[in-house]
Formats: C-alpha cells, sequence, structure tokens
C-alpha cells in the first residue's frame, strides 16, 4: 500500500551552522558560546564539524544528487556579527554563495536565524537573561534579511527555545553551561521576545516571506491513570510543550504553570508591558521538532525538585526510558507523533505545521563503502506514515524535514551521535550515503511511502 503525501508538500533535509561548518575562526569570525563552553569543558568542539563551510559545494551536490527539493539550514550570528552588532562582510558572503548554490541546483532554501549559538560577546553581556538581546537579535535578523531576503523565503527566527534557554542556563547541560533557573525562565522570556521582534523586522523589509519559529516537543506518557500522575504529566507538558507555545499563540503563560514556577520569582517580572503582546506576531507556518516522549510520575513530597531541565518544577519526575531505543536512549514511539500533531493541529486553531527535524542517532559503521542503516530506515518510515496518519485525521503538516542532511556535531556528546542521511568520516571528511538516504530519496521522490 502506496502512503501518498498531499500535491506540493515539502520534503527537504535539515542542519544547523554549528554542527557542521566547523572553520569557527574563518574570515573574521567571532566564538560563540558552544566554542567557549566545548573548550572549558574539555569537550570536542565545533571544529571541524562536517567542514561545510570549505566543503558546501560539495554538500549541495549531494543534495542536489538525493532530489530533496528544500534544505533547512541556520545562520551563524557570529559569523555575521562577530561581537554581535558589527557586521562582517566576510561571513554575510558565505550565506550568499550557499543560497546562490542551492538555488542554481534547484534547492529552496529555508534560513533559521538562531541554532543556540549565540556570539560570546553577547554572553559577556549576560547572555539570553539581558533583554537588551532582544533587540541585538531584531538587529541582526535584518541585516540577514537585507542580504537574503530577495532569494529566501522561508524564515525561522528561532529553533528550540527549550533547549537554550532551559538547557543552556538551567541545568548548565549546553552552553553557555549557566546552573540558574530563575536566569533560565527570564531567557525563555527573552528569546521569545526576540522572536516578535525579529518577525517584525523581517516583515519591516518587505517582500513575500513565510516567519515561522521552531519548538521541540516531548510528549508525556504515564503508567497510571490516576489524579496523581495526570498532574505530573500536566506540571511536564505546560513546561515542555507550553511554555513557548502558548505565548505565542496571543495566549500569555499558561497560568497553571506560572503557578508551578512562581516560587522561582523570576518570570512575572520579567514581563514587561507589551512584551506578550510583541511575541504573539503572527506566524505563517509553525516549525515542529519531535524526537520521542518522556515518561513522568509524581513525586510523594510535592515540595521535592524534579529531574527536568528546571528543577523547580517540582512535585514530578521522569521515568527512564523504555522499549525500543535510538543511540541517545530516545524511546522510539512514532504513535505519539500523530497525536502530537493532531493536539497541535487542534491547539493552534488550524495553523499550518512543518515538521522541521525529526530523525535518528544509531551507532553506523562503513562496510565495503556502504552504510546498511536499517534501524534509521525503520525509524524514518515508521515516523513518516505516522505523519501521514495525523494528515488522514486533518492535521495541516505541509512539509518534513528529516533530521539530518549528514552526521555531524551533536552538542555535548560531541562526535559520538550519528543523525545524518550520510555518514561523515571526521577524519578524512568523506561523505558516504546511508541505506536512510536512499530510501529517503525513494519517498521525495514518489511523494509518498
Ligand atoms: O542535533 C539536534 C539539533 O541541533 C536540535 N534538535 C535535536 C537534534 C538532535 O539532538
Amino acid at each position: 500500500m502506496t502512503l501518498g503525501f498531499p500535491d506540493g508538500f515539502r520534503w527537504g533535509t535539515a542542519t544547523a551552522a554549528y554542527q557542521i561548518e566547523g572553520s569557527t575562526t574563518a574570515d573574521g569570525r567571532g566564538p560563540s558560546i558552544w566554542d567557549t563552553f566545548t573548550t572549558r569543558s574539555g569537550l570536542a568542539t565545533g571544529d571541524p564539524a562536517c567542514d561545510h563551510y570549505r566543503r558546501y559545494r560539495e554538500d549541495v551536490r549531494l543534495l542536489s544528487e538525493l532530489g530533496v527539493p528544500y534544505y533547512r539550514f541556520s545562520v551563524a550570528w557570529s559569523r555575521v556579527m562577530p561581537d554581535g552588532r558589527t557586521v562582517e562582510p566576510r561571513g554575510l558572503a558565505f550565506y550568499d554563495r550557499l543560497v546562490d548554490t542551492l538555488l542554481e541546483h534547484g534547492i529552496t532554501p529555508m534560513v533559521t536565524l538562531y541554532h543556540w549559538d549565540l556570539p560570546e560577546a553577547l554572553q559577556a553581556e549576560g547572555g539570553w537573561p539581558n533583554r537588551e538581546l532582544a533587540d541585538l537579535f531584531a538587529d541582526y535578523a535584518l541585516t540577514v534579511h537585507k542580504a537574503l531576503g530577495d532569494r529566501v523565503r522561508q524564515w525561522t527566527t528561532i529553533n528550540e527555545p527549550f533547549c537554550a534557554a532551559f538547557i543552556g542556563y538551567g541545568n548548565g547541560d549546553h552552553a553557555p553551561g549557566i546552573q540558574d533557573e530563575g536566569a533560565a525562565l527570564v531567557a525563555g522570556h527573552n528569546l521569545l521576545l526576540a522572536h516578535g521582534k525579529a518577525a517584525q523586522a523581517l516583515r519591516s523589509n518587505g517582500g513575500e516571506q513565510e516567519v515561522s519559529i521552531v519548538l521541540n516537543f516531548t510528549p508525556v506518557l504515564t503508567d497510571v491513570d490516576d489524579a496523581a500522575h495526570r498532574e505530573a504529566a500536566r506540571k511536564f507538558d505546560f513546561l515542555h510543550n507550553r511554555f513557548f507555545l502558548d505565548p505565542l499563540l496571543g495566549r500569555g503563560y499558561p497560568p497553571e504553570l506560572l503557578a508551578d514556577l512562581a516560587h522561582l520569582g523570576t518570570l512575572e517580572p520579567a514581563i514587561a508591558d507589551g512584551d506578550l503582546e510583541i511575541i504573539a506576531q503572527p506566524l505563517d507556518v509553525l516549525g515542529v521538532n519531535y524526537y520521542a516522549p518522556a515518561r513522568a510520575v509524581p513525586l510523594e513530597d510535592p515540595e521535592a525538585d524534579s529531574n527536568c531541565p528546571l528543577p523547580g518544577l517540582r512535585g514530578m519526575d521522569v521515568q527512564p526510558p523504555r522499549g525500543e531505543l535510538t543511540s541517545l536512549g530516545w524511546e522510539q514511539r512514532p504513535e505519539c507523533f500523530t497525536e502530537l500533531l493532531v493536539w497541535l493541529q487542534e491547539h493552534c486553531d488550524g495553523l499550518p505545521l512543518v515538521i522541521a527535524e525529526n530523525g535518528a542517532a544509531f551507532e553506523d559503521e562503513v562496510i565495503e563503502g556502504r552504510v546498511h542503516d536499517e534501524k534509521r530506515v525503520r525509524y524514518f518510515a515508521d515516523h513518516l506514515a505516522a505523519v501521514h496518519a495525523a494528515i488522514e485525521r486533518g492535521a495541516d503538516v505541509r512539509g518534513y524535514m528529516a533530521w539530518s542532511l549528514l552526521d555531524n556535531f551533536e552538542w555535548a556528546m560531541g562526535y559520538t551521535q550519528r543523525f545524518g542521511l550520510v555518514h561523515v568520516d571526521f577524519e578524512t571528511q568523506e561523505r558516504v550515503l546511508k541505506d536512510s538516504a536512499l530510501f529517503y530519496a525513494d519517498v521525495v521522490a514518489r511523494n509518498g511511502l
């Protein structure tokens, strides 16, 4: 049986600047928080990653061979404005060349302006807990739009503000590695404000464009259907799935969530008059990232901290995943993807959705020039079928971007986790198409599974 997707469905692959570019000091690029965080923590850094800054032509040729018509990539603020404010024309010129090369190959570029790599110079001014960054981000967005807006129609402001705010400033597992939950909440609010101001800036420059933000969603499962488990799941759900979404939809922060976090004392004072209106700029489309669900349990002591990135979300805990896991230990649950998309469709009053990331890390090996990544093929097949099921149930899903084009730098996990459709040998930089790339190319060619 063939599962056909709607006509005009946008098929793509996705990457992010710091995860693939390398060349972290080339052409005047300034350090980002990921350069300093990884170096300071003795972790692998984003150099050379996939050396894409120098090999982008080869990578675009690969995309073209695969016949995948959309490509989602991010621009590094620290390349375009090394100090966060002053334009470095050589950095901007790289993205100009990349866009031209994509278009020459008939590939539609989709730009994300922020995928976690804040210029270190702005972290030195306090980072995202400093609300001044919202205005600086809007200036940066306008600069990039002035350079590329004549050729790029799809613009995403920020990728996964949850991770940038709560993992970056909450548990500190990501750059800048700060552990201050109160500051993390303010960072989250300022990222939303930055999105709103950037959306205004992009639209102020004219042209036909589609403006979006990309959020990561984590559906929550519980083993027991009683009041305590439902409340644990509610807390997890509101922090992970509604902190960013509801204000974007013009509904402000959910009152229950404000109550859950009130004892941290920082979020409400950070919300200035007019902020919620700025945040609620109309979205043309919502970018949805889905990888796995989580399992929530209540803690007996309602005052006990949780093991969430914000432990101050009290009285609940996240249980270990189970069943079939990816190499990152993420549970494979395609049915949760369907339910998420159906819920989003309803919750967002019919806002069009694009899957901006979905994929899986597994341990791959090149054997006689081939990578038989059966588990990844299965993951994609199951998750694409799940998207199809959601469309059948009325979800207006307009596109799907596979994460990721290339094996790349997986943040604090360095190069240990391979998400690519294309295998990268990080010593030689040789690229080898995996079976999953051929599978995906076939899905795209048929517009169906
Ligand atoms: O690699 C990341 C990406 O940068 C953001 N979303 C999740 C992916 C897998 O962890």
